[in-house]
């Protein structure tokens, strides 16, 4: 079997099993959105930083890949949520065996927000459903404007962009205006938000943004969500 088709056939198992994923998601209310960025754009400062804001009584849980380490997930279970590190020991993505894997005991019903970081990469990551029903693209100022272009099939596919790192922008030149114009030549109804997990600023437009989709996610019927 020749390299193509053999891609094709996991890409298609792995879009069953998001299949699954999708209706036990929509089934139980669990709002599913996977991060994805390149390494270091912030994923796992923006979950920390909302960690940190949620009340003690949400139903929130995580999920983060990397290719080595346990780091990521030491950061996030400091907040008192469930979290839990997948390490897929040198595969530049994550795919729904690992998520059904890692979810096997966590009871679907008792997680509103169920937040997958992503193993950091900006191209891997685009081709892979885990069943989620929001991909977000994360893009920090330190990267520059011209990541849309360059990797337009992960902000094609994502409902938001979040621009992160906005701190840094006194000291990079960085034209948010051209970044903003770029993402939404690729994806024209892009939402875009801009924070910085160092100052808090967009926390609050971010905060609003989830309790918003979490809301849309209830109202839509399930064969509405692919
Ligand atoms: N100045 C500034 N630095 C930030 C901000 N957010 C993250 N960083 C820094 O950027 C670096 C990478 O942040 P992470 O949150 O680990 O990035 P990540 O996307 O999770 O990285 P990987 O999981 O390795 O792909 C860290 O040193 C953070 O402290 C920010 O808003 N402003
Ligand atoms: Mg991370």
């Amino acid at each position: 079997m020749n390299r193509v088709p053999l891609e094709k056939k996991i890409l298609s198992e792995n879009d069953r099993i998001a299949g699954e994923l999708r209706e036990r998601f929509h089934e139980h209310g669990t709002l599913c959105l996977n991060l994805i960025s390149a390494p270091g754009s912030g994923k796992t400062s923006l979950l920390e930083k909302t960690l940190e804001g949620l009340p003690r009584t949400a139903r929130v849980a995580v999920l983060t890949g990397d290719i080595q380490t346990e780091n990521d997930a030491t950061r996030l279970r400091r907040f008192g949520f469930p979290v839990k590190q997948i390490t897929t020991g040198g595969t530049c993505h994550l795919d729904t065996r690992m998520i059904e894997r890692h979810l096997a005991d966590w009871r679907l019903q008792d997680i509103d927000l169920l937040f997958i970081e992503n193993v950091g990469n900006l191209v891997c990551p685009s081709s892979y459903d885990l069943g989620e029903a929001v991909k977000i693209v994360l893009l920090s100022v330190t990267e520059g404007e011209d990541k849309p272009l360059k990797y337009p099939s992960i902000f094609f596919k994502s409902e938001l962009l979040v621009i992160t790192k906005t701190d840094l922008l006194p000291y990079v030149p960085f034209d948010m205006a051209a970044a903003e114009a770029n993402a939404r030549r690729i994806h024209p109804q892009m939402e875009i938000l801009r924070v910085s997990c160092t100052k808090g600023d967009g926390f609050g437009e971010w905060l609003t943004w989830l309790e918003q989709r979490r809301k849309t996610h209830l109202a839509a019927p399930a064969n509405a969500l692919v």
